[in-house]
């Protein structure tokens, strides 16, 4: 058993576990420590990785990348909308509101979500992980940007149940930079915490987070982040470039065909790249359109020009963590540049003037994050024995809770869990309710939140509970992932509750909110059930009411079933296709490896009748594999193989017979 680390990027997955001591990296198929996040629907089966990007220019009506923009969204959000518009697939709303991808795949149209698709990306990054820790993997830690919501943590949770992963925990990407940043250094100043910002510019956004370190622990202090700004919004500044000059130039419109812009933001991010290390560069692109091949050229200093406007908002969430930190520039001690969308050199130079201090990259910039969750992931197990080291982080965005009376909070500003509030957390809720309680989990400030998020979270259920009022104690939590939830709901049978405090600005009068929150874990075990399904604990005399729950945008159970069933099918059909392929390599290299040892070492071990008879055959499997043999079952190819072998195993079995002799006959003299 292993637990791994995830890093889903929308351009590059990257895995690692634990392995003696140490982190590592797993490599994939290719021995690569990087790994696209595409989903291709082939011909025949799915390709994902290295050979989905592979495929992508032949199918890219069903070729799928970027996912983590869409899971846990509204089809209707104009950010979704933007990006659907970047992708060649055919999408729509789905009933809920939310995404439906369509595309045909073996003749037949199929729709998916993007939880359904991520399921399917983290499927082969467990089956990655598996083949190169030659053990079963369940246990992970996942990487989410800090902006994620509840409906984006949930859909991600339900998409690693889907193909039978378990996430001990969601983490946040910087936190998870933060902690393989901290677990190894051990040169802290022992007086004061050291404030390191930590900046993360990936494939689509940027996000950052300060943090501060002293010896054997972490608290961040803050995270600002950019929801669309990284390396892809530079890809596009050069494609527009380009696609207006073209324009002039050769009189083709490439945004008016979807081939031909695919190709130029494929040519336009490999141009960005080179400008990283290259002052000026070529693109060149063979038969674009209308059979034009075509020629440009750009330097270094007219790209920083085009992409002023993105560079200065890299400044944005920069300014906004230190300020949320309370911290000047001054006070940070280092600036640890991570993500591969920050190896433009125009960004390290801006930062370096806004932090007044030279970056520094003791972290892989592509691998900080994955190993960052392996480590967390490490410490959660009990398996492993991992130094103590205490990490504490917060949800960003403020929480409120309401029942059918209004808004249940701790303050004034119908907050229960504000912003920064630690994760996780419980707080206890005493509430008066006759029957049946509805509570409704909010975002209290859509400043907060990334534009275009619904405020509703989810509602609870708990009852029913026959009586005509009653008081019931709700534990509410804030849990591990940093999603709202209600741990559980009992019956309080004595009123008089010592540990009872009333709020002060309370809106209502019969809801009392109780901090702290020690007495969180009450043994339920010896549960006995009553006839109206509350449950009696005889340990304390209390009665447990259900708890039913629905995330707003979230999967019933048995929606995640049919998606199960479904996942299984279409893996069925990639492996069947993959046998059928290993099959047909196999009967083709048997009849090569045949061939030339009828012309080597069976030459004397066959007669003349046989030698004719088994090459006929071969030329015959040879001529049936380059014809209607090329596209056959795995059956099919099996029996071919078998019915050749049936003709060469007496041959062969003449053969290793001598051999054998030939061998006991040689340990004989070596005996004497
Ligand atoms: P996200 O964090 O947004 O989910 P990700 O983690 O997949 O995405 P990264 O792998 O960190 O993103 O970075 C990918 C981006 O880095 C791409 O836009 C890519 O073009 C860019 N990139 C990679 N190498 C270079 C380079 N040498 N110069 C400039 N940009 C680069
Ligand atoms: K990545
Ligand atoms: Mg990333």
């Amino acid at each position: 058993m292993n637990v791994v680390g995830f890093d889903i990027g929308n351009e590059n997955c990257v895995i690692a576990s634990v392995k003696q001591g140490g982190v590592d990296v797993l490599l994939n198929d290719e021995s690569k420590r990087e790994t696209p996040s595409v989903v291709c629907f082939g011909e025949k089966q799915r390709f994902f990785g290295s050979a989905g990007a592979a495929s992508a220019m032949m199918h890219p009506e069903s070729t799928i990348s970027q996912l983590k923009r869409l899971i846990g969204r509204k089809f209707s959000d104009p950010d979704v909308q933007n990006d659907l518009k970047l992708l060649p697939i055919e999408s729509s709303e789905g009933p809920d509101g939310g995404i439906w991808i369509h595309l045909t795949y073996l003749k037949e149209t199929h729709t998916f979500t993007p939880v359904q698709l991520v399921a399917m990306l983290f499927a082969h990054l467990k089956t990655t992980a598996e083949k190169d820790l030659k053990t079963t993997v369940t246990d992970c830690v996942i990487g989410v940007p800090s902006y994620f919501t509840n409906s984006q943590r949930q859909a991600y949770l339900d998409a690693a149940t889907i193909v039978g992963l378990r996430p001990l925990r969601l983490i946040h990407d910087c936190t998870a930079t933060a902690i393989s940043y901290g677990v190894y250094k051990t040169d802290f100043p022992s007086a004061a915490p050291m404030h390191v910002a930590f900046i993360d510019i990936g494939h689509c956004d940027t996000q950052v987070c300060i943090a501060a370190f002293q010896a054997g622990q972490m608290e961040i202090l803050s995270h600002a982040f950019d929801t669309s700004l990284g390396g892809r919004d530079f890809d596009e500044v050069l494609f527009n470039h380009f696609a207006t000059n073209f324009k002039e130039q050769y009189s083709i419109d490439v945004y008016s065909n979807a081939r031909a812009s695919n190709r130029l933001r494929v040519a336009c991010e490999k141009l960005k790249k080179v400008l990283s290390a290259n002052l000026e560069a070529p693109l060149n692109i063979e038969c674009l359109m209308d059979e034009k091949d075509v020629q440009g050229f750009i330097k270094r200093e007219e790209f920083e020009n085009l992409a002023s406007g993105l560079l200065e908002r890299i400044c944005v969430p920069c300014n906004k963590s230190l300020a949320d930190a309370g911290l000047t520039v001054e006070e940070i001690h280092s600036v640890e540049l991570v993500g591969s969308g920050s190896r433009i050199p125009a960004i390290c130079r801006l930062l370096t003037s806004l932090f007044k201090t030279e970056l520094s990259h003791t972290q892989n910039a592509s691998e900080c994050v994955a190993r960052g969750c392996a480590l967390e992931g490490a410490m959660l197990c009990p398996v492993f024995l991992v130094r103590e080291y205490e990490a504490r982080d917060f949800i960003p965005f403020s929480i409120g809770l309401s029942s059918d009376e209004g808004p249940i909070c701790a303050g004034s500003d119908g907050v229960l869990f504000p912003k920064g509030q630690p994760i996780p957390s419980v707080k206890i809720l005493t509430v008066e309710s006759s029957n049946l309680l509805h509570l409704e989990a909010f975002y209290t400030n859509l400043d907060e939140v990334p534009p275009g998020t619904s405020p509703k979270i989810s509602c609870f259920k708990i009852g029913p509970f026959h009586e005509s009022k009653t008081s019931i104690k709700v534990q509410v939590q804030i849990n591990l992932h940093g999603i709202v939830s209600i741990e559980s709901a009992t019956l309080v049978e004595d009123h008089v509750d010592d540990s009872v405090t009333t709020a002060d600005n309370h809106s209502n009068s019969e809801v009392m909110v109780v901090e702290p929150v020690s007495e969180t874990v009450e043994s339920a075990t010896e549960d006995s059930c009553s006839a109206d399904g509350t449950k009696k604990d005889k340990a304390n005399g209390r009665l447990h009411v259900p708890v039913s729950e629905n995330i707003y945008g979230g999967m019933t159970k048995a929606e995640i079933l049919e998606a199960q069933e479904k996942e299984l099918q279409l893996f069925q059909q990639d492996r069947t296709i993959e046998q059928t392929k290993d099959k047909k390599n196999s009967l083709e290299s048997y009849v090569y490896e045949t061939r030339s040892k009828l012309l080597d070492i069976y030459r004397s071990f066959a007669s003349e009748q046989e030698r004719n008879d088994i090459s006929r055959s071969l030329q015959e499997t040879e001529d049936w594999l380059y014809d209607e043999g090329d596209d056959e079952t795995v059956h099919a190819y099996s029996a071919k193989l078998e019915y050749l072998k049936q003709l060469v195993d007496p041959v062969e079995n003449r053969c290793k017979d001598l051999e054998a002799r030939a061998q006991a006959t040689r340990e004989l003299f070596s005996c004497i």
